[in-house]
């Protein structure tokens, strides 16, 4: 890795969008990645499931979803270290007092592999298109594969990110191919208009795209309830904040009405109104 430092990378994605940092993981835990992705395969039944609520843009590659739970011991390459800082940096809420600072207090939306097929269109992926230095929603890909003109690179357009519009379609004379290699990282604020080539080469360009978002940003999936009681009781605080444990929808004013728990009061979500009533609660009759 460059001897750059998180504040330099942090100035880098707040002024250009994104930030490519050279040979950022260790070239064995990528290889091992590689292998995981290269041997997943979702059952016919699964495929056939997924292909029916399929949302428009995942029709442009190959994905595996929700790695955090296929793979517990993935979270900690994006938060911790030099990669953690940049998204405390980027997305921690200063207001959220119950958290030590030195913690995250953003969430995970979501954690996917993807490896390029067809020409995925310019999006934004921070849904809402706005401007000035607050970032809501960040991306950060892992690459797998050298990422090339040829397979499907990422193509962004830099400093979309401050035009506060959503992206235009077609071919823009402003955007970069970002080419990588296997192993870097490119981590950019969402609002980023960013596109992926076609692979023409058709050999595999897989990437390990997490998406991280501030603590009041919905969630793809329910982690705090999806993860089983095994996963929960290995997991160190700040994954178990990143997984939502602090900031969870609660069922009802009996499980919290608090949004923003601190630490001390992490637990799992109840998935029954009953259990958290008052005996004679109004709301049993
Ligand atoms: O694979 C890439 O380079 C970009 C993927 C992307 O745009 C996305 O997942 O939203």
């Amino acid at each position: 890795m460059s001897s750059m430092i998180a504040s330099d990378y942090i100035e880098q994605v707040r002024k250009n969008g994104y930030v490519l940092i050279k040979r950022a993981i260790d070239p064995s835990i990528a290889q091992n990645l590689l292998d995981f992705a290269t041997s997943f395969e979702y059952s016919d039944v699964e495929r056939d499931a997924l292909l029916k609520n399929q949302q428009r843009l995942n029709g442009y590659g190959n994905n595996i979803f929700n790695i955090a739970l296929k793979r517990p011991d993935i979270l900690p390459l994006f938060i911790r270290d030099v990669q953690g800082e940049i998204m405390k940096g980027l997305l921690n809420d200063r207001y959220y007092s119950s958290i030590p600072a030195d913690l995250p207090n953003y969430i995970m939306r979501a954690m996917l592999l993807r490896s390029s097929l067809g020409a995925m269109p310019y999006h934004i992926d921070s849904f809402i298109p706005y401007q000035g230095d607050h970032t809501s929603v960040v991306q950060s890909a892992i690459f797998l594969n050298n990422s090339t003109i040829e397979n499907g690179c990422t193509l962004l357009v830099p400093r979309s990110h401050l035009k506060g519009e959503y992206a235009p379609q077609g071919d823009n004379p402003d955007a970069i191919a970002l080419e990588a290699e296997m192993g870097d990282i490119a981590i950019w604020d969402s609002r980023i208009w960013h596109a992926t080539l076609e692979n023409t080469a058709k050999t595999d360009r897989w990437a390990l795209i997490g998406t991280f978002a501030r603590w009041y940003i919905k969630q793809a999936f329910d982690y705090p309830r999806a993860i089983s009681d095994q996963m929960y009781e290995s997991l160190a605080v700040d994954e178990k904040i990143v997984y939502g444990y602090c900031s969870y929808t609660p069922l009802n004013e009996f499980e919290k009405t608090e949004l923003k728990t601190g630490i001390d009061n992490i637990k799992r979500p109840s998935n029954s109104v009953k259990s958290l009533l008052p005996p004679d609660s109004f709301l049993f009759s």
